[in-house]
């Protein structure tokens, strides 16, 4: 299959283009590298240190004797999109180019605005760019679970079935998302349901939990190979983020109590589900959400496992209740079905605890790239005036 990576340079993206050009399929990564910029903007860096993407693709090249295009470019700038587009003819355009971390787009309006112009215009430029030049082609776009929150009922796939007043209809399921950034992938699940409805393309949304790990089988090939691996307060997502504070024996930053559940996979799987959704596409005309996550875990949960392994492994490890910055349900109940990805072939890879000594193992490696000040949460959900307990109703 010829396809496109939009954020192919990113953490799932990169993993996601190597594992694809592995399997023998043509890939091109489009890609503005904003996210290296932010990082710049922002102070923070990978962990583990990371290639240019010139010199990544490249050694791509050398090691695997297989070739992936770059594209340098913004998708935001519709032009540019479009003439890849007709250039290429993707059977597929799998889109990761996004602003992803929930506390960018709450560091201030600056950021929101950002967050939202850069996911939500990429976002319809996207569809135009495949409604006008290339209509058959499969979109495959990444979206969250944290669209749904956390509701007092079972997570359905992107669709629920309600009865009202003696009638019945399947549905959207309801939205409420838990920051500006959760929001614009509820609004481009909206846009993408809307141009399938109305333009007839076909388009699979992989609402994603938080993913974790850093390695695969491609990265692992090469030094120049390897993957991000974020662990600062904007962009390390929750276990990776406890891996590094283990190493560094600092306490685990649970927020809060620690009851707030989330759907995780670690990024193996994520290739893979990629890859599943690529040879099963959905049909023209079709608008369909596969829930892609393997496990649900709170996260206090998370910390006591992580605890665990690095005392295993010698290592002095506590756990910090920080008054949390965020304005989330911190009790709840949580049942996500995830049955569409696993039907077609998914094989889930539970989170063991060779992985997170793993993952533990890789930060004392680096240990001298961490920079410890990146570590507490600095930006905050709460007005002045949010109730301490505004968590019960978020
Ligand atoms: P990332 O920040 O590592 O990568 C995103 C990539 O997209 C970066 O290389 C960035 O430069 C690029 N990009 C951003 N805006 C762009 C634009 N306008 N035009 C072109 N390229 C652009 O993020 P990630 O963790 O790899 O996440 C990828 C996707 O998966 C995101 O859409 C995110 O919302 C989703 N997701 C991630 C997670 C997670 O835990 N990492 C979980 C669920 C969903
Ligand atoms: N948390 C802590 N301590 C930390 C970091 C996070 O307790 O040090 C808590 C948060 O309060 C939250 C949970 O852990 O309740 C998850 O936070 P996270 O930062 O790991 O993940 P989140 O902000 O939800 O965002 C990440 C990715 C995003 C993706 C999302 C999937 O950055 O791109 O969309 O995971 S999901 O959560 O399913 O929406």
């Amino acid at each position: 299959m010829k396809v496109l990576v939009i954020g192919g340079d990113g953490y799932c993206g990169w993993a996601t283009s190597l594992y694809l050009s592995s399997r023998g399929h043509d890939v091109t990564i489009v890609d503005s590298l904003a996210r290296r910029a932010w990082d710049r903007e922002l102070g923070l860096d990978s962990l583990v240190p990371i290639a240019s993407t010139r010199r990544r693709i490249d050694e791509w090249s050398r090691v695997t004797g297989r070739t992936i295009r770059f594209e340098e470019l913004d998708v935001t700038d519709y032009a540019p999109l479009c003439r890849v587009v007709r250039e290429n003819a993707p059977d597929a355009v799998v889109h990761f180019g996004q602003q992803r971390s929930a506390p960018f787009s709450m560091i201030d309006r600056d950021h929101s605005v950002r967050t939202h112009i850069n996911n939500t215009v990429g976002n319809m430029n996207v569809l135009w760019a495949l409604h006008e030049n290339a209509p058959s082609a499969h979109l495959v776009k990444l979206g969250t679970m944290g669209e749904y929150g956390t509701p007092n009922i079972d997570v359905e796939e992107g669709f629920i079935t309600i009865e009202h007043n003696g009638r019945s209809d399947t549905l959207p399921y309801p939205k409420q998302p838990g920051s500006f950034y959760h929001l614009t992938k509820v609004s481009d699940s909206d846009q993408i349901f809307f141009a399938c409805r109305v333009w007839g393309l076909s388009a699979t949304d992989l609402n994603q939990g938080v993913v974790y790990g850093t390695s695969t089988e491609q990265t692992a090939l090469s030094p120049a190979l390897v993957n991000r691996f974020d662990y600062d307060h904007v962009f390390g997502t929750v276990l990776n983020r406890f891996c590094v504070q283990a190493a560094l024996s600092h306490p685990l930053t649970v927020y809060g109590r620690g009851g707030q559940t989330r759907s995780f996979l670690d990024i193996r799987d994520t290739v893979r589900c990629i890859e599943i959704a690529l040879e099963h596409p959905a049909k023209r005309g079709e608008y369909r959400v596969f829930n892609q996550f393997t496990e649900m875990f709170a996260v206090k949960e998370l910390a006591e496992r992580v605890t665990r392994v690095a005392r295993e492994h010698g290592l002095a490890c506590g756990i910090a209740h920080l008054a949390n910055p965020r304005v989330e349900r911190e009790e709840h109940y949580y049942n996500c079905v995830n049955t569409n990805l696993r039907s077609l072939g998914l094989e889930p890879t539970p989170l063991s605890d060779a992985t997170i000594a793993g993952l533990i193992g890789l930060a004392r490696e680096h240990i001298d790239r961490v920079d410890a000040r990146l570590i507490p949460p600095r930006v905050t959900w709460r007005a002045e005036e949010t109730p301490p307990d505004a968590s019960a109703v978020a």
